[in-house]
Formats: C-alpha cells, sequence, structure tokens
C-alpha cells in the first residue's frame, strides 16, 4: 500500500494533540504508511508566509504554512467559520455572505494544494478533512495530481435548499465532485448532498453510492466516525478521572448528577437546553435539592462574536433558574465555561446519572459516544441525544429527543431520573455494543478502504 497523505486544517504535530480519537485515527494510518500531514502551523505570519516547515515524527512528515493575517481573517474566520459552518449547521440567519472571503478562501486551498501536490508521487492516497477544504480535489487536480482523493466532512450536509442558500453553491460542488470518494457522518447528509446534484444538475444515481455527474463519477456515502472506544474507558478509570469524580462528589453529596458537555458553539443548543432545565425545575418541585446539572462549555476560540453572545444568553437563562430555586446549599444549574481534560471529562461522565447532548445541528457528536463508554454496567446513566445529532442514526437506544421541544426535553430529563436498574442496563448494553464494535479504526478502516479499492482514477 502506498502512503497516505492527510490534509486538513490543523495538524497534530504535538503528541498531546494526538490524544483524540480523530487524530488517533490519522496518526495511526500515517504512521504505518510513513505519510505526510498537511495543514496550517496555527501561526500568522506579519507578511506573506514563508514557504513550508517540515517536521518529522515517528516516520511522519508534517507540511505547515503559517497564514497571513489576511488569510486569517477572510479563509479561517470568515469563509469556513462565518459562513460555511453557520449555513452547514442550517443557521442561514448567522451567516455573513462574503464574495471577497470567498476568494481567499479558494485561494488558501490552492495554496496548500500546490505545497502538497509538490511532494505526491504515483501510489499516494490524498485524505482531505472537513469544511476548510470544500475545494481541495479539484486545486489538487489543477496543480496537476491525479491519484486517488478522499474526503471526510464532519459537519453535517445540509439540504439542497439550504446549500442553494450559498451565493457560491455550484462552485463548490462542482469542485467537490473531483474528490473522488466524499465521506458523510451520516445517511441524512448522504442523501442531502445526492439529492442536491441530482436535482441541480441533473446528477444519476448508480448504486453503491456512486454518482455521475459533470462528466466524472464521485462515491459518496456514510462512515459514521467513531471514537477510541476502549481508550476513553481507560481513561473513565484514570487517577484524573477519580480526582475529577472526588471533587464534584464533595459538590454533589447524595445528588444525582445531569451533565452536559459542548464547545460553546450556537449549533450545540445549550440555550434551549438550559430552558428545559428551567422547566424540569418549575414542573418537578420534588426534584429540588436532589439533582444538579453541570454543562461543560469551553469556550470556542474560532467564533469569537456568537460567543459573547452566547454567554451573555446563558448568563442570563442559569441566573433565573439559579435565583428562582438555588438555596444555601443547593445550586440547580451550574455552568464552567472552561476546559477540563479528557480523563477528567470521563471521570464526571462516569457519575453522571444522565447525560445531555442535545445539539440543534451535529455532523456526529463524539461527546454522545464518550458519555456511553464512561458509564458502568452496575449503575450505568441515560443518554439523551437530540435527533439532529449524526449520532441519532446509530444510538437510537438513547433517549432520542427534538431539543425545541422544551415541555418534552424536560419530560425526558425527568424520564431519564426515574428510569429503572433494569431498563438503564438494557439501553446502555445496546449502546456500547455499537460504540464498541463502530469505533474510530471502524470508520477509519471503511472509509481507507474504499479510498484504496479506486480501480483506476
Ligand atoms: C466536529 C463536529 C463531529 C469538549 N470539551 C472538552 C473536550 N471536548 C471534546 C469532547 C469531544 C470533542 O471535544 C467534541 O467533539 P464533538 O463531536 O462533540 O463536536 P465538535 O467539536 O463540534 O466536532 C462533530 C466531530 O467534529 C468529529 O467528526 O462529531 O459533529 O461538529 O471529544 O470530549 N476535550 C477536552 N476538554 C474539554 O473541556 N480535553
Amino acid at each position: 500500500m502506498g502512503r497516505l497523505i492527510a490534509i486538513s486544517n490543523r495538524t497534530a504535530t504535538q503528541s498531546a494533540n494526538r490524544a483524540g480519537g480523530l487524530a488517533v485515527a490519522v496518526w495511526e494510518s500515517l504512521k504505518s504508511t510513513g505519510g505526510v500531514w498537511a495543514g496550517w502551523s496555527g501561526e500568522i505570519s506579519p507578511g506573506e508566509p514563508d514557504g513550508p516547515r517540515t517536521l518529522s515524527d515517528e516516520g511522519v512528515e508534517f507540511l505547515l504554512t503559517d497564514l497571513s493575517q489576511d488569510e486569517h481573517d477572510a479563509y479561517y474566520l470568515g469563509y469556513a467559520n462565518s459562513v460555511l459552518w453557520p449555513v452547514f449547521h442550517y443557521r442561514v440567519d448567522l451567516a455573513t455572505f462574503d464574495a471577497e472571503a470567498f476568494k481567499v478562501y479558494a485561494a488558501v486551498n490552492q495554496r496548500i494544494a500546490a505545497m502538497v501536490a509538490g511532494r505526491l508521487v504515483p501510489g499516494d492516497s490524498v485524505w482531505v478533512h472537513d469544511y476548510h477544504f470544500l475545494l481541495m480535489g479539484d486545486s489538487l487536480r489543477r496543480a496537476g495530481w491525479t491519484g486517488p482523493i478522499g474526503f471526510f466532512l464532519h459537519i453535517p450536509f445540509p439540504s439542497p435548499e439550504i446549500f442553494r442558500a450559498l451565493p457560491e453553491h455550484p462552485w463548490i460542488a462542482r469542485a467537490m465532485c473531483a474528490f473522488n470518494v466524499i465521506g458523510f457522518q451520516s445517511e441524512q447528509d448522504r442523501s442531502n448532498f445526492t439529492r442536491y446534484l441530482v436535482e441541480e444538475f441533473h446528477g444519476e444515481e448508480r448504486g453503491e453510492g456512486e454518482i455521475a455527474v459533470f462528466g466524472t463519477t464521485v462515491k459518496a456515502k456514510a462512515y459514521p466516525i467513531g471514537i477510541d472506544a476502549e481508550g476513553f474507558r481507560e481513561a473513565s478509570n484514570s487517577e484524573l478521572a477519580q480526582q475529577a469524580e472526588a471533587r464534584i462528589g464533595r459538590f454533589l453529596g447524595n445528588r444525582l448528577l445531569v451533565i452536559g458537555v459542548d464547545r460553546m458553539d450556537y449549533s450545540k443548543g445549550l440555550p434551549q437546553r438550559f430552558e428545559a432545565v428551567g422547566e424540569l425545575f418549575d414542573v418537578h418541585r420534588e426534584l429540588h435539592g436532589n439533582v444538579s446539572v453541570t454543562q461543560i462549555a469551553p469556550p470556542s476560540r474560532s467564533k469569537v462574536d456568537e460567543y459573547k453572545e452566547l454567554r451573555v444568553e446563558l448568563d442570563r437563562l442559569a441566573g433565573r433558574i439559579n435565583g428562582d430555586y438555588g438555596d444555601l446549599d443547593w445550586i440547580p444549574l451550574r455552568y464552567l465555561a472552561r476546559s477540563y481534560q479528557r480523563e477528567e471529562l470521563a471521570g464526571l461522565f462516569k457519575i453522571a446519572r444522565v447525560g445531555l447532548v442535545t445539539p440543534l445541528r451535529d455532523g456526529m457528536n463524539l461527546v454522545a459516544k464518550e458519555f456511553v463508554m464512561a458509564q458502568e454496567e452496575d449503575d450505568p446513566g441515560v443518554l439523551i441525544l437530540s435527533e439532529f445529532a449524526g449520532a441519532a442514526e446509530q444510538l437510537t437506544a438513547a433517549l432520542i429527543v427534538n431539543p425545541h421541544d422544551r415541555a418534552k426535553l424536560a419530560e425526558t430529563i425527568h424520564l431519564a431520573l426515574t428510569m429503572s436498574l433494569d431498563e438503564r442496563q438494557h439501553r446502555w448494553r445496546s449502546l456500547r455494543d455499537i460504540v464498541v464494535s463502530q469505533d474510530i479504526n471502524w470508520w477509519r478502516n471503511r472509509f481507507l478502504k474504499d479510498l484504496h479499492g479506486l480501480q483506476s482514477v
């Protein structure tokens, strides 16, 4: 097998950054083939960026470029995070459409493609990640690469009606079809993409996910991403996990813990979740003093303005609930706008009775799978999962909710808190079986099998 060349906006140059599931999966594949990982260095250069920097670790070569200030503002903060991210999460109202930003986005795709193309040799396969690089297949073709290129989209692909809101949608779609294999998180995303090509460009479905369009054939399939299931279980038994359990245990006393962990982003449905928690305490007075809801919400750097607004909104909602119901020795809803180590999160999941994963839209949502893996069979917690997370297609034994339905969500939290041990175990075993069998290696192998299996391109 030839080398694998991964391209993603951020890479995992430091071994500490390889702790997350995705980074592990990409890293292991690169190590086994002696591959290259290309992307942004994370640095902003004062003038035009110099040529790429390389460094090697365990036989893997990193190929990194700085971004100029303009590239960072227009490509990364602009088109990727202020246009594609909101539109792909069905928030057209939040997008700041900007034709200039698209030009810079396209130019960065081309610049990085040129940087990578110079290193490619026959036999290599390229694996591109996420919405920062929708044009990368086309850019690599223009740079002369004729070998296999796969793409995996980590976020949702919206319905055609929403995708058409992007002024540049025909260019983006055409460029995407320069990839040989396009991986989506869910069947829903795959069918949105296929439907768009059929409706807009008379694409023809040929079976096995293949679509003939623009004079070429592209394979579009769902490859739901998994986690390092065993690794997360180990993390939940680590020293750090136990320390975190002990710390929160002092605050909890005998109360049941309801936990949420989400990057602070409007796609995660935090205000709606807080409102449902308010309703829970409005309706179920018997829970007062007996349940603590803790939300961990580390700020995301790429979305500064929305983050500020979200903060104000969450402060207001938590203030209302805690002001109405809190007591000298009880805070009904705590939210912590900071990050914790992975092991600490695993420890908190482990002692929680309920995991709240209620995004308004999410490509997959790994927290749902992590929550499952941290549970113990003799007393497992209950997962409440939004129907709008990609994970809902796999984790059907969770309590599936519509996050916009406040009263129903409140009642579902109540149901989870009062669920019998028997039913909790029954649901959890079936969730665990899926998370373990469809883990990060299963995901990677399915994708790479299709990418490597290309007859000729
Ligand atoms: C994108 C897509 C898709 C969270 N807080 C802390 C922390 N986390 C970790 C979680 C989890 C990860 O970050 C978040 O993953 P999600 O899947 O929940 O969401 P996104 O960040 O939006 O990821 C998503 C994913 O890509 C993969 O394809 O599932 O749909 O949006 O692993 O545990 N980790 C640490 N401290 C924290 O405070 N260490």
